[in-house]
């Protein structure tokens, strides 16, 4: 294959969704990833009529480490040359204070967002070793930047995806592979209707008031990382809303 190639994780909505999208405008093929078949399936298609590039669709969950390994090893040597990875793939669930949460929330933030991250990279970062060469764009958080109320595990995990692009763009220095970071503010995706448990109202009220980043601000951040001269890593991205100020003060106006 001519182009470059990007894996996505959680391709199926969201910033993973929107980068697909943009990265398939630039000739990119792509491997997309997620839980949700049919979306993945939906979006192939639609990006093979549209911009006539090639997609691959691995349809498996990030916490399942024996599954991500298969699925990913099931890859062509031809599509294992990947050039960009980006570690999207997460979730918050819940804002109660510690004391209040639910264990199976943190289990699965930290299980997706942490373990997930790393079983991929795991395997995607040794074909980029043997290659010498690749960009990977983890998605952090503000939250991994600050705490918050109720923001707890979520924010555990994120901090901990900070730590790690610090630690990985050290591991891979020897060999000429980049790892950056995203760390977005309010973005409007589904990511609170995920966090709240499906309750519409409570994830609309987050984005009451102003106006929230959207998902193809981010996936410009990310197209932006990748397409630097191969001397450049942007290590660390933080992108707010201008109505955004911290994780917790926002300019509700509107
Ligand atoms: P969405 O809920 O819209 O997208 C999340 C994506 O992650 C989906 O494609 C989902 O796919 C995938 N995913 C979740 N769990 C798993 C799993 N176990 N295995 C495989 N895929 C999984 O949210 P966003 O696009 O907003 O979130 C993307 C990333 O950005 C997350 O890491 C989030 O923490 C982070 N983020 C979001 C912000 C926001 O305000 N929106 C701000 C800062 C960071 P499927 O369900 O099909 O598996
Ligand atoms: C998502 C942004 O502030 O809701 O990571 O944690 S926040």
């Amino acid at each position: 294959m001519k182009s470059d190639t990007i894996l996505i994780t959680g391709a199926t909505s969201g910033f993973g969704k929107a980068m697909a999208l943009l990265f398939a405008k630039h000739k990119y093929n792509l491997i997309i990833t997620g839980r949700r078949a049919e979306r993945l399936e939906e979006l192939a298609k639609h990006i093979e009529q549209e911009y006539h590039t090639n997609v691959k669709t691995l349809c498996f969950d990030v916490r399942n480490q024996k599954e991500v390994e298969q699925q990913l090893n099931s890859l062509t040597d031809e599509w294992k040359k990947v050039d960009v990875l980006v570690n999207n793939a997460g979730l918050a669930l819940g804002r109660e204070p510690v004391n209040e949460a639910l264990l199976s929330d943190w289990e699965q933030m930290i299980d997706t967002n942490l373990k997930g991250l790393l079983y991929v990279t795991h395997t995607v970062s040794a074909w980029m070793v043997a290659r010498k060469k690749g960009t990977i764009i983890n998605i952090g958080s503000i939250a991994g930047k600050e705490a918050y109320p109720g923001g707890n595990v979520y924010s555990a995990t994120k901090f901990a995806v900070d730590a790690l692009t610090k630690s990985m763009r050290i591991d891979f220095l020897p060999h000429n592979i980049r790892v950056s970071q995203i760390a977005p503010g309010a973005a409007e995706t589904e990511f609170s209707l995920v966090r709240f448990h499906g309750d519409d109202k409570k994830a609309k009220a987050v984005y009451h008031g102003f106006t929230p980043l959207s998902a193809m601000d981010i996936a410009e951040a990310a197209y932006f990382i990748a397409s630097r001269p191969a001397h450049v890593c942007i290590n660390d991205m933080v992108i707010m809303p201008t109505a955004q100020a911290s994780a917790g003060h926002i300019n509700r106006t509107a």
